[in-house]
Protein backbone atom coordinates (compact mmCIF):
# COMPACT_ATOMS: atom_id res chain seq x y z
CA UNK A 1 0.00 0.00 0.00
CA UNK A 2 1.34 3.62 -0.48
CA UNK A 3 -0.80 5.86 1.92
CA UNK A 4 -4.72 4.05 1.68
CA UNK A 5 -3.85 3.10 -2.04
CA UNK A 6 -3.34 -0.37 -3.21
CA UNK A 7 -0.37 -0.43 -5.59
CA UNK A 8 -0.14 -3.32 -8.84
CA UNK A 9 3.41 -2.91 -10.96
CA UNK A 10 3.22 -4.27 -14.30
CA UNK A 11 6.65 -5.07 -15.73
CA UNK A 12 6.69 -5.51 -19.74
CA UNK A 13 9.04 -7.93 -20.94
CA UNK A 14 10.35 -9.46 -24.12
CA UNK A 15 13.78 -11.25 -23.48
CA UNK A 16 15.22 -9.45 -20.73
CA UNK A 17 16.50 -12.57 -19.15
CA UNK A 18 19.53 -10.29 -18.01
CA UNK A 19 17.72 -7.44 -16.68
CA UNK A 20 14.56 -8.91 -15.14
CA UNK A 21 15.93 -10.32 -12.14
CA UNK A 22 16.91 -7.25 -10.67
CA UNK A 23 13.65 -5.09 -12.49
CA UNK A 24 12.28 -8.12 -10.20
CA UNK A 25 13.32 -8.15 -7.13
CA UNK A 26 13.92 -4.01 -6.68
CA UNK A 27 10.79 -3.19 -6.82
CA UNK A 28 9.78 -1.71 -3.50
CA UNK A 29 8.05 -3.91 -0.79
CA UNK A 30 5.27 -1.40 -0.05
CA UNK A 31 4.09 -2.42 -3.47
CA UNK A 32 0.85 -5.24 -3.40
CA UNK A 33 1.08 -6.81 -6.52
CA UNK A 34 4.00 -7.04 -9.00
CA UNK A 35 2.66 -8.55 -12.55
CA UNK A 36 5.49 -9.64 -14.76
CA UNK A 37 4.47 -9.84 -18.84
CA UNK A 38 6.70 -12.10 -20.59
CA UNK A 39 5.63 -11.07 -24.19
CA UNK A 40 6.27 -14.45 -25.69
CA UNK A 41 10.38 -13.95 -25.39
CA UNK A 42 12.83 -16.41 -26.90
CA UNK A 43 14.85 -16.25 -24.16
CA UNK A 44 14.41 -17.71 -20.58
CA UNK A 45 12.89 -14.42 -19.38
CA UNK A 46 9.93 -15.99 -17.54
CA UNK A 47 12.56 -18.39 -15.28
CA UNK A 48 14.12 -15.24 -14.53
CA UNK A 49 11.49 -13.26 -13.24
CA UNK A 50 11.22 -16.46 -10.73
CA UNK A 51 14.75 -15.60 -9.74
CA UNK A 52 13.73 -12.04 -9.30
CA UNK A 53 10.72 -12.97 -7.20
CA UNK A 54 12.11 -15.62 -4.82
CA UNK A 55 14.24 -12.39 -4.13
CA UNK A 56 11.47 -10.13 -3.13
CA UNK A 57 9.34 -10.27 -0.46
CA UNK A 58 5.81 -10.25 -1.49
CA UNK A 59 3.69 -11.21 -4.73
CA UNK A 60 4.64 -11.94 -8.03
CA UNK A 61 2.81 -13.51 -10.85
CA UNK A 62 4.23 -14.23 -14.02
CA UNK A 63 1.84 -14.04 -17.24
CA UNK A 64 2.98 -15.02 -20.55
CA UNK A 65 1.60 -14.42 -23.93
CA UNK A 66 1.79 -17.07 -26.22
CA UNK A 67 2.39 -14.60 -28.94
CA UNK A 68 4.30 -11.64 -29.12
CA UNK A 69 1.58 -8.53 -28.78
CA UNK A 70 4.05 -5.49 -28.55
CA UNK A 71 5.07 -3.30 -25.53
CA UNK A 72 1.34 -1.70 -25.47
CA UNK A 73 0.00 -5.02 -25.53
CA UNK A 74 1.75 -6.46 -22.82
CA UNK A 75 0.96 -3.43 -20.74
CA UNK A 76 -2.81 -3.73 -21.35
CA UNK A 77 -2.77 -7.64 -20.03
CA UNK A 78 -1.35 -5.98 -16.73
CA UNK A 79 -3.44 -3.02 -16.57
CA UNK A 80 -6.51 -5.67 -16.75
CA UNK A 81 -5.18 -8.24 -14.31
CA UNK A 82 -4.49 -4.99 -11.81
CA UNK A 83 -8.38 -4.28 -12.06
CA UNK A 84 -9.01 -7.89 -11.47
CA UNK A 85 -7.24 -7.56 -8.24
CA UNK A 86 -8.88 -4.24 -6.92
CA UNK A 87 -5.21 -2.26 -7.28
CA UNK A 88 -6.16 1.40 -6.81
CA UNK A 89 -3.00 2.54 -9.42
CA UNK A 90 -1.66 0.43 -11.79
CA UNK A 91 2.49 1.43 -12.41
CA UNK A 92 4.40 0.84 -15.50
CA UNK A 93 8.11 -0.24 -15.01
CA UNK A 94 10.05 -1.33 -17.97
CA UNK A 95 12.16 -5.01 -17.89
CA UNK A 96 15.04 -3.79 -18.78
CA UNK A 97 15.93 -1.68 -15.66
CA UNK A 98 15.58 1.46 -16.90
CA UNK A 99 13.45 2.97 -14.18
CA UNK A 100 14.74 3.83 -10.66
CA UNK A 101 12.65 2.05 -7.83
CA UNK A 102 13.34 5.22 -5.44
CA UNK A 103 11.72 7.47 -8.14
CA UNK A 104 8.21 5.34 -7.50
CA UNK A 105 6.71 7.34 -4.22
CA UNK A 106 6.68 10.51 -6.13
CA UNK A 107 5.06 9.21 -9.35
CA UNK A 108 2.40 7.91 -6.76
CA UNK A 109 1.93 11.22 -4.62
CA UNK A 110 -0.15 13.37 -7.26
CA UNK A 111 -2.58 9.82 -6.99
CA UNK A 112 -2.75 9.77 -3.80
CA UNK A 113 -2.91 13.54 -3.05
CA UNK A 114 -6.04 13.50 -5.87
CA UNK A 115 -4.14 15.82 -8.09
CA UNK A 116 -4.12 13.74 -10.67
CA UNK A 117 -4.81 10.69 -12.59
CA UNK A 118 -2.39 9.71 -14.43
CA UNK A 119 0.97 10.34 -13.56
CA UNK A 120 3.88 9.99 -15.97
CA UNK A 121 7.88 10.42 -15.48
CA UNK A 122 10.08 13.15 -17.18
CA UNK A 123 13.18 12.47 -17.78
CA UNK A 124 14.04 16.32 -19.04
CA UNK A 125 13.05 17.80 -15.43
CA UNK A 126 15.95 15.79 -14.04
CA UNK A 127 19.41 17.33 -13.60
CA UNK A 128 21.04 13.90 -15.54
CA UNK A 129 19.05 13.76 -18.47
CA UNK A 130 21.93 15.68 -20.61
CA UNK A 131 24.70 13.35 -19.70
CA UNK A 132 23.18 10.21 -18.82
CA UNK A 133 20.42 9.75 -22.12
CA UNK A 134 22.27 9.57 -25.74
CA UNK A 135 22.03 12.27 -28.14
CA UNK A 136 20.16 10.08 -30.42
CA UNK A 137 17.37 9.59 -28.25
CA UNK A 138 17.30 13.22 -26.84
CA UNK A 139 17.11 15.06 -30.96
CA UNK A 140 14.07 11.92 -31.31
CA UNK A 141 12.34 12.17 -27.82
CA UNK A 142 12.12 16.22 -28.31
CA UNK A 143 10.84 15.89 -31.77
CA UNK A 144 8.07 13.29 -30.33
CA UNK A 145 7.29 15.10 -27.10
CA UNK A 146 6.36 18.24 -29.26
CA UNK A 147 4.18 16.70 -31.92
CA UNK A 148 2.58 14.42 -29.11
CA UNK A 149 1.61 17.89 -27.24
CA UNK A 150 -0.02 18.70 -30.18
CA UNK A 151 -1.64 15.56 -31.10
CA UNK A 152 -2.55 14.40 -27.36
CA UNK A 153 -4.25 17.95 -26.29
CA UNK A 154 -1.96 17.74 -23.37
CA UNK A 155 0.00 21.15 -23.86
CA UNK A 156 2.24 20.97 -20.49
CA UNK A 157 3.56 17.48 -20.86
CA UNK A 158 6.74 16.72 -22.08
CA UNK A 159 9.13 13.17 -22.30
CA UNK A 160 6.23 11.24 -23.99
CA UNK A 161 8.18 8.00 -24.71
CA UNK A 162 9.04 7.93 -21.17
CA UNK A 163 7.12 4.45 -19.53
CA UNK A 164 7.61 5.03 -16.37
CA UNK A 165 3.61 5.92 -15.52
CA UNK A 166 1.24 5.23 -12.62
CA UNK A 167 -2.86 5.16 -13.57
CA UNK A 168 -5.62 5.51 -11.44
CA UNK A 169 -8.29 2.83 -11.90
CA UNK A 170 -10.81 5.64 -12.76
CA UNK A 171 -9.14 6.70 -15.50
CA UNK A 172 -8.60 2.95 -16.61
CA UNK A 173 -12.05 2.81 -16.68
CA UNK A 174 -12.56 5.30 -18.39
CA UNK A 175 -11.06 4.25 -21.68
CA UNK A 176 -11.51 1.20 -24.08
CA UNK A 177 -8.15 -0.81 -23.37
CA UNK A 178 -9.13 -2.87 -26.37
CA UNK A 179 -8.66 -0.19 -28.76
CA UNK A 180 -5.54 1.20 -27.73
CA UNK A 181 -2.07 0.89 -29.98
CA UNK A 182 -0.23 -1.96 -29.53
CA UNK A 183 2.95 -1.19 -30.06
CA UNK A 184 5.80 1.27 -29.98
CA UNK A 185 3.41 4.62 -30.06
CA UNK A 186 1.00 3.31 -27.45
CA UNK A 187 1.87 5.78 -24.58
CA UNK A 188 1.35 9.08 -27.20
CA UNK A 189 -1.90 6.94 -27.80
CA UNK A 190 -3.30 6.29 -24.77
CA UNK A 191 -2.21 9.89 -23.87
CA UNK A 192 -4.68 11.46 -26.64
CA UNK A 193 -7.36 8.85 -25.12
CA UNK A 194 -7.23 10.15 -21.59
CA UNK A 195 -7.54 13.38 -22.81
CA UNK A 196 -10.81 13.09 -24.47
CA UNK A 197 -11.61 11.02 -20.92
CA UNK A 198 -10.46 14.46 -19.34
CA UNK A 199 -7.55 12.73 -16.97
CA UNK A 200 -5.92 15.27 -14.92
CA UNK A 201 -2.36 14.15 -16.36
CA UNK A 202 0.82 15.66 -14.82
CA UNK A 203 4.80 14.94 -15.33
CA UNK A 204 7.29 14.25 -12.22
CA UNK A 205 11.12 14.31 -12.82
CA UNK A 206 12.53 10.53 -12.86
CA UNK A 207 16.11 9.37 -13.26
CA UNK A 208 17.14 8.54 -16.61
CA UNK A 209 19.21 5.11 -16.70
CA UNK A 210 20.82 4.27 -19.64
CA UNK A 211 23.55 1.12 -18.38
CA UNK A 212 26.32 -0.72 -19.62
CA UNK A 213 23.96 -2.93 -21.74
CA UNK A 214 21.14 -0.57 -22.79
CA UNK A 215 19.18 -2.08 -26.03
CA UNK A 216 16.30 -0.81 -26.97
CA UNK A 217 13.71 -2.22 -29.92
CA UNK A 218 12.91 1.41 -31.04
CA UNK A 219 15.23 2.37 -33.82
CA UNK A 220 15.08 5.51 -36.46
CA UNK A 221 12.83 3.08 -38.39
CA UNK A 222 9.96 3.20 -36.16
CA UNK A 223 10.26 6.68 -35.79
CA UNK A 224 9.48 7.22 -39.39
CA UNK A 225 6.88 4.34 -39.70
CA UNK A 226 4.65 3.58 -38.09
CA UNK A 227 4.99 6.43 -35.26
CA UNK A 228 4.22 9.05 -37.14
CA UNK A 229 1.36 7.36 -38.60
CA UNK A 230 0.12 6.30 -34.59
CA UNK A 231 0.54 10.07 -33.91
CA UNK A 232 -1.73 11.16 -36.38
CA UNK A 233 -4.32 8.64 -36.08
CA UNK A 234 -4.71 9.60 -31.94
CA UNK A 235 -4.58 13.50 -33.29
CA UNK A 236 -7.88 12.38 -35.56
CA UNK A 237 -9.21 10.06 -32.88
CA UNK A 238 -8.91 12.71 -30.67
CA UNK A 239 -10.13 15.60 -32.67
CA UNK A 240 -13.34 13.88 -33.93
CA UNK A 241 -14.57 12.42 -30.14
CA UNK A 242 -14.38 16.10 -28.83
CA UNK A 243 -16.08 17.49 -31.80
CA UNK A 244 -18.80 14.67 -31.32
CA UNK A 245 -19.22 15.84 -27.55
CA UNK A 246 -19.33 19.58 -28.56
CA UNK A 247 -22.09 18.65 -30.68
CA UNK A 248 -24.28 17.04 -28.24
CA UNK A 249 -23.95 19.31 -25.64
N1 LIG B 1 11.08 -4.22 -28.01
C1 LIG B 1 10.00 -4.76 -27.44
N2 LIG B 1 9.83 -4.60 -26.14
C2 LIG B 1 8.77 -5.17 -25.54
C3 LIG B 1 7.83 -5.93 -26.30
N3 LIG B 1 6.91 -6.38 -25.45
C4 LIG B 1 7.26 -5.95 -24.24
N4 LIG B 1 8.40 -5.21 -24.28
C5 LIG B 1 9.07 -4.55 -23.12
O1 LIG B 1 8.79 -3.15 -23.15
C6 LIG B 1 9.78 -2.40 -22.47
C7 LIG B 1 10.25 -1.20 -23.29
O2 LIG B 1 10.93 -1.62 -24.45
P1 LIG B 1 12.28 -0.93 -24.98
O3 LIG B 1 12.60 -1.59 -26.28
O4 LIG B 1 13.33 -0.97 -23.91
O5 LIG B 1 11.83 0.60 -25.23
P2 LIG B 1 12.52 1.98 -24.83
O6 LIG B 1 13.13 1.82 -23.47
O7 LIG B 1 11.37 2.95 -24.84
O8 LIG B 1 13.52 2.30 -25.87
C8 LIG B 1 10.90 -3.40 -22.16
O9 LIG B 1 10.79 -3.76 -20.80
C9 LIG B 1 10.59 -4.58 -23.08
O10 LIG B 1 11.08 -5.79 -22.54
C10 LIG B 1 8.00 -6.09 -27.72
O11 LIG B 1 7.23 -6.72 -28.42
N5 LIG B 1 9.10 -5.48 -28.23
MG1 LIG C 1 14.17 0.37 -22.60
Amino acid sequence: MYRDLRIAVVIPAYNEARAIVDAVATVPAFVDHVLVIDDASHDDTREQAGVGARRRAGSVEVIRHTQNRGVGGAITTGYRRALELDADVAVVMAGDGQMDPEDLPALLAPLANGTADYVKGNRFKHPEVWTAMPATRIVGNVLLSAATRVTSGYRHVFDSQCGYTAIHRRALAAIELDELFPRYGYPNDLLSRLHVAGVRVVDVPVRPIYGDHWKSGIHLGTVLHPLPWVLLRSWGTRLAAQARRRVQS
